[in-house]
């Protein structure tokens, strides 16, 4: 390829745009739970623009012509999402696909984190075609979104850097402990996940507990107008031993009678 005739300035420009506004836009989603105080599956958002260096060796080894570059390479302009778990990556790709005929166009899904690759290496790709308005008119650009955890990123990014420096001939006992990272690293993801889920069981319980108790002491409390005192102080007592004890089953057994016997007192 004659790198003369390249003018990358006049090439890139419209990639560097694209990566700006996409970045802002995935940016934008993050704010938005947030904002409502939801959860955003959406960590960090990371974007860059290929190096001319990149390109052109990219376009050797696949052997492109120069006026396809645009059209098979795919991943000048590069977004990543980052996201603490696993199960937060089903929900970003949903989150794209919604967008799909609006302001991009899903061209291919590549799932790494199902058949990851040889190296280890693990990541949800999306190319997309992002619809980009200039001052010359509108026009669509190829775009490469990877989607991964913060362990598979981290992975990805040293296995990178360590190709970099070897000229992607890493020594075989290198590739091989960066293999056993790649398993320890998906190891590490599932077992957050484990931890995630069991901490959200736990939460849930503490809501319900926390709602039961509401109820139970609104009842008490209304009881004491209509029982006998004793009868009311017997009720109260019977409550703090079940409170006590911790059995939730037993808790909710016991909101069950006393709103039976509320009811009947209509209070
Ligand atoms: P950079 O610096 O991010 O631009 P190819 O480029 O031929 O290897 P292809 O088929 O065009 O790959 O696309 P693919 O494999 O779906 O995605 C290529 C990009 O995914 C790479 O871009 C990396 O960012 C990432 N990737 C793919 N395989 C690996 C891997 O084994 N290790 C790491 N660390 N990243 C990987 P570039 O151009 O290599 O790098």
């Amino acid at each position: 390829m004659d790198k003369e005739i390249i003018n990358w300035k006049e090439l890139l420009y419209p990639y560097e745009q694209t990566v700006e506004e996409l970045m802002l836009k995935f940016n934008y989603i993050k704010k938005e739970y947030l904002r409502l105080g939801l959860y955003s599956p959406i960590e960090s958002v990371e974007g860059r623009v290929k190096s001319a260096a990149s390109i052109i060796e990219k376009v050797s080894r696949k052997n492109i012509q120069r006026e396809k570059i645009e059209e098979e390479i795919e991943d000048i302009a590069g977004i990543r999402l980052i996201c603490q778990f696993v199960e937060d990556i089903p929900k970003i790709i949903d989150i794209i696909r919604q967008r799909d005929g609006h302001d991009i166009e899903i061209v291919e899904e590549r799932d790494y984190i199902a058949n990851k690759k040889e190296s280890g290496y693990r990541s949800y790709h999306i190319i997309i075609k992002y619809g980009l308005n200039t001052a010359f008119g509108y026009r669509q650009v190829l775009a490469e979104i990877q989607i991964r955890t913060l362990a598979m990123n981290f992975w990805a990014v040293t296995e990178h850097e360590l190709n970099y420096k070897y000229s992607g001939n890493l020594p075989d006992d290198l590739k091989a402990r960066l293999k056993a990272c790649a398993e320890a690293s998906f190891n590490l993801d599932k077992e957050m996940s484990t931890i995630r889920e069991e901490l959200m069981q736990a939460e849930k319980m503490s809501e319900l507990k926390s709602s039961l108790v509401d109820n139970i002491l609104e009842n008490i409390q209304n009881l004491y107008f209509k029982l006998h005192m004793d009868e009311a102080d017997n009720i109260n007592r019977r409550f703090i031993d079940l409170y006590e004890d911790g059995d939730i089953n037993k808790l909710k057994d016991f909101n069950e009678q006393l709103n039976i016997v509320a009811e009947m007192y209509r209070v």
